[in-house]
């Protein structure tokens, strides 16, 4: 029986991926941080089946000590501070958890368990300003917040641990992916939540930020399969994971809107609060790496996936 260690396994891509490994027969280990209200809404379906390891990926001892417990084949890096709004304001525990988090992860990795093979989460974010459209492996990074600046710490020590120990360590950049299973702060979520809610009368308006951002969505459980590939390969490298198609914040709006038969003109405010100090205009990703190596293809398209989204929403509140 293979062992998995997931860090963030509580959010949408831990959960997902949870899904998956225990499909698949893994034995589940979940890296579990002390908060003071817990969260398990994700997971709440297998919490059972998963083994939960208390740690926090600010606290090297305690992952030497998660690794050595957990024994894993297999550590799938997904924990991070990963609202980017909320880097500005707290730009010091973005670098130590979404940055130095990657490096401890790895340090305990190195010193507890060598053949383990590692995946690092890496980010579209990482481009930000982007020097060529679309984004691939080769794209030069230039990151847009400190958000993104951290997961250029984290892409490139993952990288240099991979080069330098011989570790089996992979950077999935994985460009935005959205489910039922998104925070809510996000702008997928935040839309089709509020679209559930001024359809079934309780809410009169969504207040948003840039509707000119565009973003390759995708589906966050197709997104974790290319995830599981990435370590079943002969040799570790790093892929670009992405549905290589772009919309507005608009066309989602448009969309959600339209899928209950409202138009978005008529409750949609643009709000200076949700705008960020420095944007990332465009992201398109260009998968033909993630294809062509690893067999991987996105099986749900931004139209579907809005419409998941929205109809989870309306049986929600309904
Ligand atoms: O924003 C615009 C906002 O917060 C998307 C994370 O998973 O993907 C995600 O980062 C766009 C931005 O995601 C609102 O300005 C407009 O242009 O959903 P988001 P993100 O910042 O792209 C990457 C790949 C990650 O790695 C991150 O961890 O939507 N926008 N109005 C808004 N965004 C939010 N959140 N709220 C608004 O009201």
């Amino acid at each position: 029986m293979k062992r998995a260690l997931i860090t963030g396994i509580t959010g949408q891509d831990g959960s997902y991926l949870a899904d998956l490994l225990l499909e698949k027969g893994y034995k589940v280990y979940g890296l579990k941080r002390r908060t003071s209200t817990e969260n398990y809404e994700n997971i709440k379906h297998i919490q059972n089946e998963i083994e939960f390891i208390s740690g926090d990926l600010d606290d090297l001892s305690s992952l030497i000590q998660a690794v050595k417990l957990s024994k894993p084949n297999e550590v799938y890096n997904l924990g991070a501070q990963s609202f980017v709004a909320d880097s500005w304001p707290q730009p010091v525990y973005t670098a130590q958890i979404t940055g130095l988090g990657v490096l401890r992860m790895l340090e305990a990795v190195k010193q507890v368990k060598q053949d383990a093979r590692f995946y690092q989460a890496s980010s579209s974010e990482m481009f930000g300003r982007v020097i060529e459209t679309p984004q691939k492996e080769t794209t030069p990074f230039y990151p847009r917040s400190p958000y993104g600046v951290a997961k250029v710490y984290g892409h490139w020590i993952t990288v240099n641990y991979r080069e330098s120990y011989d570790l089996y360590a992979c950077s999935g950049i994985l460009f935005n992916h959205e489910s039922p299973r998104r925070g809510i702060q996000f702008v997928t979520r935040k839309v089709t939540d509020a679209v559930a809610r001024i359809k079934l009368g309780l809410q009169t308006e969504l207040r948003l930020g840039n509707l000119d951002a565009k973003r390759d969505w995708g589906f966050a459980g197709d997104y974790v399969k290319a995830m599981w590939l990435m370590l079943q390969q002969e040799k570790p490298d790093d892929y670009v994971v992405a549905t290589g198609k772009t919309h507005t914040v608009r066309d989602l709006v448009e969309a959600a809107f339209a899928h209950v038969g409202l138009k978005w003109e008529d409750y949609v405010v643009q709000d200076p609060a949700f705008m960020r100090p420095a944007e990332v205009d465009l992201l398109l990703g260009n998968p033909e790496k993630a294809k062509k190596e690893l067999g991987w293809e996105p099986k749900i398209d931004f139209q579907n996936l809005v419409k998941m989204m929205v109809d989870h929403d309306l049986k929600k509140y309904s």
